[in-house]
């Protein structure tokens, strides 16, 4: 049984009546409070009562990354500070990081969102859970914290870092749980092998990973090295941090939160909306956030969305893994590459760590592709042919299955910078103009 079988399992079209419900009163109040909002819905002409049906929503503006820059830090909030209980920032890669402020009422939707996604991967009140998230203004740490809270768990706020005292930790609390990035779940295995720990022989049984994009090849191979069920948690600062999608003991597509956040999937390039299954760029509306609700929130991640009866009952919409960001797609030989792709190639050669970075760089008018990967430790006692023979497998492999040239380098054991947070896959030397 889910959390809240109430919202969980509500009937779909009762839970569509309620979605269009909130989204009417949620146009009501940016417009109102929201000069950014106000002044949008006044020049298209768009009032709350021009929404009729859920479809109506694709008459609605975008929003995106910039607006929020461009309101830094508190333009679109909707309430006076002094209703704002807490506030949360993204840094992201370029600028001015976004802000992402709570009224109390905000908090404790993101701690119900939270506990729904805890309580799906099996996270029981006994559990001694480990928080390995970066504890601050990422969400990611008190977000977690406070969902495994209302669970009744006992919360261990390690924090993201110092790698060998998560192990202690893990040993000596006993932890069932762990939270972290998937890169630094793998980070915290590897650690623990050279430390000669089996975590596999540790009470640790669940992990909740999320953050960034990671395949099921990467949830299988942190699956085997730590001897645990991987779980998955999404979400993104905008909208309130993890706890938007989240999947459950059947490991198959994420469940949105739908009664707070309304899913669509749209084309990136002609911004039309797209049927169910087809894969795109995920857009969300936020239905019952005070402070800073989001209308139709670019995300720029892309998936594509499904509905069908899910696990223990629930009626929700489910999102695929995410494939990657728009951003992060890269144009080889004519060819779109996600580095999940190639995360997903590497992980089916048996002689290589998932320990990876993809080089982009300019040759003449075109761009080209270096896969920098580790071999496993026996590749290196065997010498520079067979190092080169793997080289040349996993090019193979990749010409394979994407049909694109690549070249491969077999990178010294440690090469790659080990991950405590997000990890950094795409490395971009092409000059900046040419992007
Ligand atoms: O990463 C919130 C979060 C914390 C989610 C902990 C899950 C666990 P931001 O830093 O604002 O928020 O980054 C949001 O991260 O648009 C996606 O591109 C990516 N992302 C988040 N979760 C996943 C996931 C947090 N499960 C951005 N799979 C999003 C793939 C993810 N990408």
């Amino acid at each position: 049984m889910p959390w809240n079988d109430k919202f969980e399992c509500m009937p779909v079209e009762e839970l569509k009546k309620f979605q269009l419900q909130k989204l009417k009163e949620t146009i009501a109040w940016v417009s109102e409070k929201i000069p950014f909002y106000k002044n949008k819905f006044r020049e298209m002409r768009i009032t709350a009562e021009d929404i009729k049906s859920l479809e109506d929503v694709a008459k609605l503006p975008f929003t995106v990354k910039t607006d929020l820059r461009d309101n830094y830090p508190f333009g679109l909030c909707a309430v006076p500070l002094e209703e704002v209980v807490r506030v949360h920032a993204s840094s992201g890669t370029t600028g001015k990081p976004i802000t992402g402020p709570y009224t109390q009422e905000d908090l404790d939707q993101w701690i119900e969102c939270m506990a729904r996604t805890l309580y799906a991967a099996g996270i029981r009140k006994e559990d001694v859970v480990q928080n390995a998230y970066g504890h601050g203004l990422f969400t990611g740490g008190l977000g977690f914290h406070q969902g495994a809270a209302a669970l009744g768990c006992t919360v261990v706020p390690t924090g993201a870092g110092m790698t060998e005292r998560q192990i202690t930790i893990m040993q000596d609390f006993k932890s069932d749980v762990l939270f972290a990035t998937p890169s630094y779940a793998l980070t915290i295995a590897e650690r623990a092998e050279e430390m000669k720990v089996d975590i596999r022989k540790l009470p640790l049984r669940v992990g909740v990973f999320g953050a960034e994009p990671w395949t099921e090849g990467m949830r299988q191979e942190i699956e085997e090295r730590m001897g645990i069920k991987a779980q998955e948690a999404f979400g993104l600062t905008e909208l309130c941090g993890p706890g938007v999608a989240y999947d459950a003991a059947d490991q198959n597509g994420l469940y949105i939160n739908e009664d707070h956040f309304l899913a669509e999937v749209v084309d990136p390039q002609t911004l039309e909306p797209l049927p169910e299954g087809e894969k795109g760029e995920l857009i969300f509306t936020a239905l019952q956030r005070r402070a800073m609700p989001m209308i139709r929130y670019r995300t720029k991640d892309i998936t594509r969305l499904w509905r069908e009866p899910g696990h223990e009952g629930r009626t929700f919409i489910r999102m695929d893994k995410i494939y990657g960001r728009s951003d992060d797609m890269l144009i080889i030989s004519g060819v779109n590459v996600f580095p999940s792709q190639i995360e997903a190639l590497l992980l089916e050669i048996e002689e290589v760590e998932p320990q990876y970075q993809l080089v982009v760089s300019k040759k003449g008018y075109l761009d080209h592709l270096s896969v920098r990967v580790e071999g496993k430790p026996e590749i290196y006692e065997a010498g520079e042919d067979r190092r080169h023979e793997i080289e040349g497998k996993i090019a193979g492999h990749i010409k394979g299955n994407m049909g694109i040239g690549v070249n491969v380098e077999l990178v010294d054991a440690k090469a790659i910078a080990r991950s405590e947070g997000k990890a950094v896959r795409v490395i971009d030397e092409r000059p900046k103009q040419e992007r």
